[in-house]
């Protein structure tokens, strides 16, 4: 698919060095981010697997067998884990490295983490900047991991080419990740832990589901895995590969590409305007239309009109002239 493609190569364009302060600039919103990310067109884009799960489920263990799995046959990766920064983040990326630290000196990998800074579309924003960036580098494949807990998170994993849902034996995980809306957007679910009780239970009680939901020319495969041996890591990796197969030669990766695309615009455009707009409120001729709101002389509305557009844009004008019918 690209160019770095079986090499084993270090990335194409620029060191380690440069891919991370690009990375760094894209998390941070700097423009000299954005300046690094054009010129990568769809169709050239590393081939991008999300693996999303609970907490604990054994994302980062799963990523890293799939990591040796891609080293194996040759492949080149790149792995973007995305740490929430929430209540649940303690501690998590301390592990991930450690448990990574075996890839350290390969350079056919790379693994890098990325936080929530909490602002307005920063994450949907800098991830797929990121991963177009990555891509520019000549990984064949890139691995995003996210928690599955918050709506971001969700929509990240969901962004991917195929999406994997990891869950553990027992219900409390499957509901869990049902109400979180990851059974919605699974392409694919490892049931990871199968070394311990339930998970034949687990795997039952998913595919009853799966043959119920809605008719699609995709149907999720459920996989057993344990993550930590190794175990049925490969026939996961084997489902993503079908699944990767499937959306290709359905053109079904085009579209979705592109519908992501057009996402990624209406999420740039809302910010775009909603910083224009701060701007406008702090511009001194606001001050008067401000005085008016707070003085009830004119509508809000109206006079979000007045500051976007200099005119009320056909609204209903002022208090005094639109309460006569009282
Ligand atoms: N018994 C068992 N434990 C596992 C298996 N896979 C992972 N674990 C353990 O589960 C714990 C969590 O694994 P991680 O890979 O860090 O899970 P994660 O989903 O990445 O966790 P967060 O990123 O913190 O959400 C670790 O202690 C792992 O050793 C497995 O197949 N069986
Ligand atoms: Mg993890």
């Amino acid at each position: 698919m690209s160019a770095g493609a079986s090499t084993g190569d270090t990335p194409r364009l620029g060191d380690r060095r440069t891919l991370a302060r690009t990375l760094t600039w894209l998390e941070a919103g700097d423009p000299r981010g954005r300046a690094a990310d054009t010129g990568t067109r769809e169709q050239d884009w590393a081939y991008v697997v999300g693996v999303t799960g609970s907490p604990g489920a054994g994302k980062s263990t799963l990523t890293n067998e799939f990591v040796r799995l891609l080293r194996h046959s040759g492949q080149t990766v790149a792995v973007l884990a995305i740490d929430p920064s929430g209540p649940f983040s303690g501690g998590a990326l301390l592990g991930d490295r450690i448990r990574m630290s075996e890839h350290q000196h390969d350079p056919g990998v790379y693994i890098r983490s990325m936080a929530t800074r909490g602002q307005l579309g920063g994450l949907a924003l800098a991830v797929p900047a990121s991963l177009r960036v990555m891509s520019a580098c000549g990984f064949d494949v890139l691995i995003v991991e996210t928690v599955g807990v918050g709506q971001i998170e969700v929509d990240i994993a969901q962004q991917a080419d195929t999406t994997l849902v990891v869950i553990n034996p027992g219900w409390g995980d499957h509901v869990q990740a049902s109400k979180a809306g990851l059974l919605e957007i699974a392409d694919i679910f490892a049931v990871n832990k199968a070394d311990r009780a339930g998970a034949d239970d687990t795997a039952a009680e998913l595919n009853y589901a799966l043959d119920f939901a809605a008719p699609n020319r995709w149907r999720p495969p459920v996989e057993r895995c344990v993550a930590e041996t190794g175990e049925g890591v490969e026939k996961v990796w084997a489902a993503v590969q079908s699944h990767r197969h499937h959306v290709t030669s359905t053109g079904q990766l085009d579209r979705q590409r592109r519908s992501r695309r057009i996402e990624e615009l209406r999420i740039a455009v809302r910010e775009v305007a909603a910083r224009r707009a701060e701007r406008q409120l702090q511009a001194p001729d606001a001050a008067a239309v401000i005085d008016s709101v707070a003085a009830g002389d004119i509508d809000v509305v109206d006079a979000a009109h007045l500051l976007l557009d200099g005119d009320q844009a056909g609204g209903a004008g002022t208090r005094q002239g639109c309460t006569t019918a009282t």
